[in-house]
């Protein structure tokens, strides 16, 4: 790492307080943001990490308004979820507060107003949609209509979803406002621009010239925006949620809240130090690191820090802004809407105690570099054939036979050749980890990690203890200490990564304090020292477990089939005689019989008026037999005779069916003379 920084900010984005927190925030965001800031901790340095709820924003509103409660109550309500989850999940936030802080709205406004004194502002009026029955204006988002480009009824008023055309709300064929259905009309309102192009040159500098060593997600984000050239951004908006526009003439009028959001990143280093603040934000010797996800790149790397350089004062930009891209759950894209996800607080619940294991699997599959897949298969099989099998076995190993041959009291060393070369291979993954954790490829560090105790299982099954314990115990007091000097690595070096396992571990070895230069030391722990009982670390996690989280997402995807049913679209148009070629009578149900060896079908005898006729209808996973005896039921008479199972079919018994493709017969509604036509 670059030691001229005597300090580093670690900063988090801030989830909205619309809902509570899911696997793909923790894994593109809070998890490798903890771990850096672990793994800093640990190292002696000088670093914070600041996280906070965003609380304003349209979302909150209409959610807000859907529940009929107020906009703070919702934020209210996702802020205490999502504080009290992180929380439990060991993700260390020297600070984690909120938007709807005092200190928030004041630093905020005082931002604005700062900016606004410098003439750093542009003012435009401009033609907004406004609802007018609502009496509220609409961002484009809350405008829907038909799409002028593929026709899909439900394009946004900034983008059609279906063509993926990028659309203004004025392009909608029919457009309505999404919450209330009325036509939004044009009307005259008033906003500030960041007016971003003065800030091109000064940007591409930075970014394209001094920062190349950027995640190149990031990089290349950024390029295509400064290539396209960088155009006035509004940062107030018309809403009755958020922070007042602080000057004359804004009546009804808020900050934009992806212009309030990144100053919360202030304001929250403000409430974790309210004297020295300052000097994580100002001092060139500190630097800040945004830990964001991919669709947030464009307001951390660009907007911000063309905001700070308006502002002025000295702030520094971000040093570096390692955005991961998105994890998917069951290889479809994650939707808060939808209810397509693991949310965290739930996991805390089913999985209690099992922190570190949605920590470990988050990391081993983070979507660094691509987008990537969570599955509940993939984590049950790292926990089980990993954390259980290797980390937990080699640990479980060492301090079961160190208690089995020396009573739990570490015996002294004389390390061999064998000894000496185990240390030098722990002492390169730590270079190679250390290298890892320094440039934010995480993935990478944990898996040498885990080859650690991979080296430590090797060498106990090379040096079989159990074997040697026959005839040598000095030679067995070598290896055991070892091995409990392999356990005290693996309690530093996962710490970042696995800190509840840490705890345990380094409870268990009788000691407290770590450092990571400790890392790769053989006499951590003290010949003579009392070893605890050995607990285990993991345990195994069964199929039924796993079963119940994977029925939870099929009866998601079953409520979100059932939400998203359309009626067909119309067939095409049918003349007269030829609806009246159909022959459609009522009849009466005789028999009815299941068909052996067919599940779905079964047969009818059904008096038609004249005679008796056989119809088999596959409708048996709906209906028992004796249910429909004596019903009548609305069949087509002159349906052309087919065979099925055997059985000739004269006829077709009408159903309607459901979106869930469940079928109901149809019957008159008051009895009627058998052989009569539908018509
Ligand atoms: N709340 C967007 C998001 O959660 C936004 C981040 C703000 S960071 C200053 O994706
Ligand atoms: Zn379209």
């Amino acid at each position: 790492m670059d030691k001229n920084f005597k300090r580093t900010l670690v900063t988090t984005a801030l989830p909205y307080a619309n809902g509570p927190v899911h696997i793909g925030h923790l894994a593109g965001v809070y998890v490798p943001a903890d771990i850096y800031t672990r793994f800093l901790r640990l190292r002696g340095e000088d670093v914070i990490m600041i996280g906070g709820s965003d609380e304003h924003g349209v979302p909150i509103t209409i959610r807000a308004r859907k529940e009929g409660i107020t906009p703070q109550d919702v934020v209210d309500r996702y802020h205490k979820i999502i504080k009290d989850s992180f929380e439990e999940l060991g993700i260390s936030f020297d600070v984690y507060s909120r938007t709807t802080s005092e200190t928030h709205s004041e630093t905020a406004s005082e931002f604005f107003r700062h900016i606004y004194d410098k003439g750093g502002f542009v003012e435009k009026s401009s033609m907004q949609l406004y609802d007018e029955g609502a009496g509220r204006f609409v961002a484009d988002r809350y405008v829907i209509g038909e799409c002028p480009v593929c026709h899909s009824p439900g394009a946004y008023g900034d983008q059609c979803e279906k063509c993926g055309s990028s659309l203004t709300p004025t392009d909608l064929i029919n457009p309505r406002c999404a919450e209330t259905g009325n036509v939004p009309v044009l009307k005259e309102t008033k906003h500030w621009y960041l007016p971003l192009e003065n800030y091109q040159k000064a940007l591409e500098e930075w970014i394209l010239d001094g920062h190349k060593e950027w995640k190149t997600n990031v990089y290349g984000q950024c390029k295509s925006w400064l290539d396209l050239g960088l155009q006035p951004r509004a940062v107030t908006r018309d809403l009755d949620w958020g922070i007042p526009v602080p000057v004359e003439g804004a009546d009804g009028k808020v900050l934009y809240v992806w212009f309030d959001a990144p100053i919360g990143y202030i304001s929250n280093t403000k409430e974790l130090l309210p004297d020295t603040w300052q000097k994580y934000w100002k001092d060139p010797e500190s630097r800040i690191i945004n830990f964001i996800g991919k669709d947030n790149i464009v307001f951390h790397c660009i907007i911000f820090p063309a905001m700070l350089m308006a502002y002025g004062d000295g702030y520094q930009l971000p040093d570096n802004v390692p955005s991961n891209e998105f994890l998917n759950l069951e290889g479809d894209k994650i939707s808060t809407s939808r209810n397509w996800a693991v949310w965290l607080h739930e996991y805390l619940r089913d999985f209690p105690g099992k922190q570190d294991v949605l920590r470990y699997v988050l990391t081993a599959n983070a979507p660094e570099t691509k987008d990537n897949d969570f599955t509940w298969g993939d984590f049950q099989q790292r926990n089980n054939s990993e954390l259980v099998a290797i980390l937990g076995n080699f640990v479980n190993r060492a301090m079961v036979l160190t208690h089995k041959y020396f009573d739990g009291v570490l015996p002294e060393a004389r390390p061999t050749e064998v000894e000496t070369a185990l240390t030098d291979e722990i002492l390169s993954l730590k270079a190679r980890i250390t290298e890892a954790l320094e440039t934010f490829h995480f993935r990478e560090a944990l898996k040498l990690a885990m080859d650690m105790a991979r080296a430590g299982n090797r060498y106990l099954q090379e040096t079989e203890p159990w074997k040697v314990a026959k005839t040598d115990m000095t030679r067995t007091a070598t290896i055991l200490n070892t091995a409990i000097q392999i356990c005290a690595n693996l309690a530093i070096v996962f710490e970042p990564f696995l800190p509840f396992m840490s705890a345990k571990l380094l409870k268990m070895l009788g000691g407290d304090t770590i450092t990571w230069d400790m890392l790769g030391c053989m006499d951590l722990v003290p010949a003579g020292a009392k070893l605890a009982q050995p607990e285990l670390l993991f345990e195994k996690i069964e199929d039924s477990t796993i079963q119940g989280q994977l029925d939870r997402l099929t009866r998601i995807k079953e409520e979100n089939k059932l939400a998203a049913w359309r009626p067909e679209p119309q067939q095409p148009d049918v003349p007269f005689d030829d609806f009246m070629k159909m022959d459609i009578r009522v009849g009466t149900v005789l028999e009815c019989e299941r068909v052996p060896k067919a599940d779905k079908l079964l047969r009818f005898l059904i008096d038609d008026g004249m005679e008796k006729r056989t119809i088999v209808s596959g409708i048996a996973k709906y209906y028992k037999p004796e249910d429909l005896t004596g019903k009548q039921v609305c069949f087509v008479a002159n349906f052309a005779p087919r065979k099925l199972k055997g059985i000739e079919s004269q006829g077709m018994i009408l159903s309607a069916q459901n979106p869930d493709g469940s079928l109901v017969v149809i019957t008159p509604s008051a009895p009627v003379t058998p052989g009569s036509q539908v018509k």
